[in-house]
């Protein structure tokens, strides 16, 4: 019994000696091990043992089985191992490698700062409109009372395609195109955003920035209508305790106009660098719109008034994130761009 045990084992370990495969050690393992395999059969015959040494012949069986397991499932794991080994080898992926996080963009300062500005807007009920970026004459500046000595249509101030085709200097022709499409002094709430160019570069001007103008046409409209719509403007921008101050200026196409300042976001209006230390920062434009306007466009300033206002998108986010470099915003420095992730 003992020498046919010592036969079987040296039997088992020589055949798994030969193995190749995972299909073959499965087999070899139902050979020797299974349910009818040869240990089984060893057992079987234990029947015609002394009572003395069936038990020691039982030890040495379980001690055999449980050895060749061990041995079979080491070089199991051993066959799957080279089995991957030869798969990863094979495969045009490497699919035990982590995947690549795709890189995820975000949106531009100026994209966010104009998105938001349009969003108060909308809120107060006002249509966006857009319009072309290349304007003729009469729409940039014949139809907003520009005259014909301003300093803005001299060919070293604006961009010109031909005498008469130019890049539109500011957003108001979409202001002009809207009212000229309307009948019966239709009352009007838009803005307009967008590019404009100038003949300009420096660290406060850029040849191309982005304009939001506004435009209110309706019966009644007074300058406390202008100052209550700038005033919620600002304190949805720039924050509920901001202070607003309206000063006297000068537009061609509004009568009276006013620049509308708001006490400086940097100090709080104690003064400081950004501010000049006069505690207020200038920060649109404004003004009843001209009667001269309004006629040329068709309306009639003896039944409606209107005010307007314009903005530069570049300052407005320069102040809300504090910025002190206009060129930052067009030179597309990563490092730069990725802060407004
Ligand atoms: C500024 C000043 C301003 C307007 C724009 C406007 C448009 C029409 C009629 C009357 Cl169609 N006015 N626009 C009025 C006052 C000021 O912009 O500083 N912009 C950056």
């Amino acid at each position: 019994m003992r020498e046919k045990l010592q036969a079987l084992k040296e039997a088992a370990l020589s055949d798994l000696e030969k193995i190749e495969s995972l299909e073959a050690l499965k087999n070899l393992k139902v050979q020797y091990l299974g349910k009818k395999g040869s240990l089984t059969e060893i057992l079987r015959g234990m029947g015609a043992l002394s009572a003395e040494e069936r038990p020691k012949i039982g030890q040495l069986v379980n001690e055999l089985r449980a050895e060749l397991e061990e041995k079979i499932n080491a070089f199991n794991k051993q066959l799957e191992e080279k089995d991957l080994a030869e798969k990863i080898a094979k495969e045009k992926v490497d699919i035990s490698l982590p995947g690549r996080v795709p890189a995820h963009g975000h949106l531009h300062p100026i994209t966010l700062t104009m998105r938001e500005i349009k969003s108060i807007f909308m809120r107060m009920g006002f249509d966006v409109t857009e319009g072309p970026e290349i304007e003729n004459d009469y729409f940039n500046f014949e139809a907003l009372n520009l005259p014909k000595d301003h300093p803005a249509r001299d060919m070293q101030d604006s961009f010109y395609i031909t005498e008469e085709y130019l890049l539109r200097t500011h957003t108001s022709p979409v202001q002009a195109r809207t009212m000229q499409s309307k009948k019966n002094n239709e009352p009007v709430r838009m803005i307009a955003p967008g590019k404009v160019y100038r003949r300009d570069y420096d660290a406060t001007h850029s040849p191309m920035f982005h304009q939001v103008e506004g435009l209110v046409i309706d019966q009644e409209i007074s300058l406390a209508d202008l100052k209550g719509t700038l005033e919620l403007f600002l304190k949805e921008m720039f924050g509920s305790s901001v202070k607003i101050r309206l000063r006297p200026s000068f537009f061609p196409f509004t009568e009276p106009s006013a620049e509308v300042d708001i006490s400086c976001v940097i100090c709080g209006g104690k003064g400081c660098r950004v501010c000049k230390n006069s505690g207020w920062l200038e920060i649109l434009g404004s003004g009843m719109v001209h009667p001269n306007v309004l006629t040329m466009s068709g309306y009639d300033p003896e039944v409606v008034s209107g005010f307007a206002f314009g903005m530069g998108v570049e300052r407005i986010a320069m102040l809300k994130y504090g910025i002190d470099d206009l060129r930052l915003f067009f030179e597309n420095d990563l490092r730069f761009i990725r802060q407004f992730k």
